[in-house]
């Protein structure tokens, strides 16, 4: 069995039940869901001209490779009814697969860890919440240190 997190966001339609939504459909696809983080609302990253985001970081447990867990998450999406309007725009659920064990992945369907999360408050204060000691794999530092990082050049 393999720890994986996995990053949920949506700023379409009813945002926590549609967090609720996702979590339920992964634990009915077999894969356990250890722990969940608060649901946080964010402003848009990226693209700003959009509503708030409801996101959530999740810790689960599973028994499926990374590529079979992207393939879980992206049915989950699609169960959904996933509604994109734009690239980096609105969407009703967004789930991304941030870190799965110590795996360093660069396909073109998957990067792990995720490329980006160092970068995201949306993805750090959650995560910071369940697996503050956790160690990035690559950048060889705590999520607790990664979000101080980014807390100082925000403010900075
Ligand atoms: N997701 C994006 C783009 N921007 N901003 C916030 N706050 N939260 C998100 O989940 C998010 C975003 C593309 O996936
Ligand atoms: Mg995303
Ligand atoms: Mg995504």
């Amino acid at each position: 069995m393999a720890i994986a997190y996995i990053a949920l966001g949506s700023n379409l339609g009813d945002k926590e039940k549609n967090l609720r939504r996702a979590l339920l459909l992964l634990t009915q696809q077999g894969v356990e869901v250890v722990r969940v983080s608060s649901f946080l609302s964010t402003e848009p990253y990226g693209v700003t001209d959009q509503p708030q985001f409801l996101n959530a970081v999740a810790c689960v447990r599973t028994s499926l490779a990374p590529l079979a867990l992207l393939d879980v998450l992206l049915a989950t999406e699609l169960a959904m009814g996933r509604v994109r309007l734009r690239h980096w725009g609105e969407r009703n659920i967004d789930l991304d697969l941030l870190l799965y064990e110590d795996v360093v992945l660069d396909l073109p369907r998957l990067h792990l860890p995720h490329s980006d999360m160092q970068n995201r408050d949306f993805v750090l204060l959650p995560l910071a919440e369940i697996a503050p000691e956790l160690k990035h794999p690559t950048l060889q530092k705590t999520i607790w240190e990664l979000k101080k990082d980014l807390m100082n050049r925000e403010g900075a």
